[in-house]
């Protein structure tokens, strides 16, 4: 049922069939492979926002960009634990910490974060963090700590990829995800449409994916968020359909992957985002707030999800005695 050997041209073919006949084999391969009305619900906090020395040429929180972004230090542990028990308590399964890293260092701020997902482990919550590059040891350690998942995009295919980031290469973060497998941590790993791309990079993207030993177990799709001073502020906004074509598609290549609607989709409308969830995506962010850009707020998400008969998953991690004493103080 899994395959890892998928060819472009067998890619291309699902991805440019009549638009309702994907829809449809990506929904009836969704219903038959998993619980179609759950949707799994993460929240995100940026616990180390803006200063990046990298160029990703979409991202608000580059230093080489001058973007209205306000760069802040590094939360407390108590702030991050205060987000993370809000998170829960509004719903979410899982709890992602980002931060602007070129990588981790072996410094406090590294010990803060192996101590957060310790402690959010045990509140019952499926703890996922993107902080950039990683070494093995580096993975070991968060492993240890209890994470359930490290997310780390590929962003686009390896042809368009030195368009759009210069300073780190497609080959330094398939190294990451090697380190993060080896460790044994679920793996989060997609990419951004609406870059300038052409539909072969949005093809070539999920060959890489779908050719991975082992698939994502979740995999990101995000629509180009336009931030102001960045090079792709300007970006053609990528029509919709090519969105819901890149989500079809991968729903019928990674069958038993995580379809994550993910940046971009405050921008959609209802109608459009019942038909993403039909054509297999089944995870969403939730929150006023992604990392640095707006979000749909829950009040409204909730709404939506009740009107279209879908019900949150909940976490697969059992909460630990110990989450009593952890709310306390
Ligand atoms: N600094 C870490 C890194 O790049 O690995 C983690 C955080 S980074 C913001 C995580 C991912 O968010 C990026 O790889 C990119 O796919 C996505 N992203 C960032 N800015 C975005 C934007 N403006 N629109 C859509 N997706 C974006
Ligand atoms: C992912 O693929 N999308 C999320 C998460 N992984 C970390 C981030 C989206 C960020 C959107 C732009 C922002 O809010 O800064
Ligand atoms: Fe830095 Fe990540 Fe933004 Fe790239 S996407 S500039 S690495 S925070």
């Amino acid at each position: 049922m899994i395959r890892n050997n998928w060819s472009k041209e067998e890619i291309t073919t699902i991805y440019n069939k009549p638009l309702l006949d994907l829809v449809f084999e990506a929904a009836s391969l969704h219903r038959r492979e998993s619980n179609p009305s759950e949707i799994q619900m993460s929240t995100l906090l940026s616990v180390k926002t803006g200063g990046c020395p990298e160029d990703c040429s979409y991202c608000s929180q580059s230093a080489r960009y001058q973007t209205a972004l306000k760069g802040t230090p590094m939360l407390t542990e108590e702030e991050i634990l205060q987000a993370a028990l809000n998170a829960k308590a509004n719903g979410s399964s899982r709890f992602c910490m980002g931060a602007a890293w070129r990588e981790i260092k072996d410094n406090t701020h590294f010990d803060r974060i192996v101590s957060s997902v310790k402690k959010i482990t045990d509140m019952g919550m499926e703890v996922c963090c993107t902080l950039g590059m990683l070494t093995e040891e580096q993975a070991m350690r968060l492993k240890e700590a209890g994470l359930h998942a490290y997310n780390h995009n590929l962003d686009t295919s390896p042809e368009y990829y030195e368009q759009v980031i210069t300073t780190r290469t497609y080959e330094d973060r398939l190294k990451t995800i090697e380190n993060v497998r080896k460790a044994g941590i679920g793996l989060c790993c997609g990419g951004i449409v609406g870059l300038g791309e052409d539909k072969t990079d949005r093809i070539g993207l999920l060959h890489t994916l779908s050719n991975f030993d082992k698939h994502p177990e979740s995999v990101p799709i995000n629509a180009l968020v336009p931030v102001e001073g960045t090079p792709m502020a300007d970006s053609p906004k990528l029509p919709f359909w090519e969105v819901l074509r890149t989500i079809a598609t991968a729903r019928i290549i990674m069958p038993k992957s995580q379809i994550r609607l993910s940046a971009g989709r405050s921008e959609m409308s209802i109608a459009e985002q019942a038909l993403c969830f039909l054509a297999g995506a089944n995870s969403i962010f939730a929150g006023e707030k992604l990392l640095t850009t707006a979000n749909c707020s829950l009040p409204e998400d909730k709404k939506m999800l009740e009107l279209l008969g879908l019900t949150f998953k909940p976490s697969e991690v059992q909460s630990s005695k110990n989450h009593a004493a952890l709310t306390e103080g």
